[in-house]
């Protein structure tokens, strides 16, 4: 037994933080549910969902991840969201994912991705928070992370965390992977 609980602390020793510990965000590599192309991920939410919705196009963990467009329209957009129902006003929420152009149908023109957090109270919005957006540079082979960082506002008693597309005057879509949202 000792030596088993010995053999236990190096390997804890030797893995030390792993990315994605403490990641408040579920199926954060959108790998669930398996096999159903354009669906929502298992534990997510979208809108506009017949232009965004799981993948196996492209992934960066595992086998899948989200695919995000928005159709031909200028006022359009449509994404994902997590929606979060613990947040706890004054704390800092940081919300990253990793994202990688379509090479299919890349982003053009003002076409954008953005990451935002939607703060409720009571299930209705009361502020939201925009942050980092990508457009037409962004590579079509090497993920890049994007990140933004908030802190909640007084009241908020639950967030959307949103991957979000706007078409305006552009077109393409991009893919999403392995998000993480840390609590400090
Ligand atoms: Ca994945």
């Amino acid at each position: 037994m000792k030596c088993i609980l010995g053999a236990a602390a190096i390997i804890l020793t030797l893995c030390g933080p792993v990315y994605g510990e403490g990641n408040i965000v579920p199926n954060a590599s959108f790998e669930e549910l398996k096999g159903f192309d354009g669906e929502n991920p298992a534990g997510w939410w979208s809108w506009n969902s017949d232009y965004n919705g799981l993948t196996t196009e492209a992934k960066r963990t595992g086998d899948q991840s989200v695919s995000i467009s928005a159709e031909a329209n200028t006022e359009t957009h449509s994404g994902v969201l997590y929606r979060y129902r613990n947040v706890v006003p004054g704390k800092t929420y940081v919300f990253s994912c990793f994202v990688l152009n379509s090479a299919n149908n890349p982003i053009t023109g003002g076409a954008y991705g953005q990451l935002s957090i939607e703060w409720l109270k009571n299930e209705k919005e009361i502020e939201r928070t925009w942050g980092v957006t990508w457009g037409p540079d962004v590579s079509m082979t090497d993920w890049k992370q994007v990140e933004m960082t908030a802190v909640a506002p007084a009241d908020a008693d639950a967030c959307n965390f949103v991957i979000q597309f706007f078409r305006k005057d552009g077109s393409g879509g991009y893919y999403a992977d392995d998000v993480m949202v840390e609590e400090k």
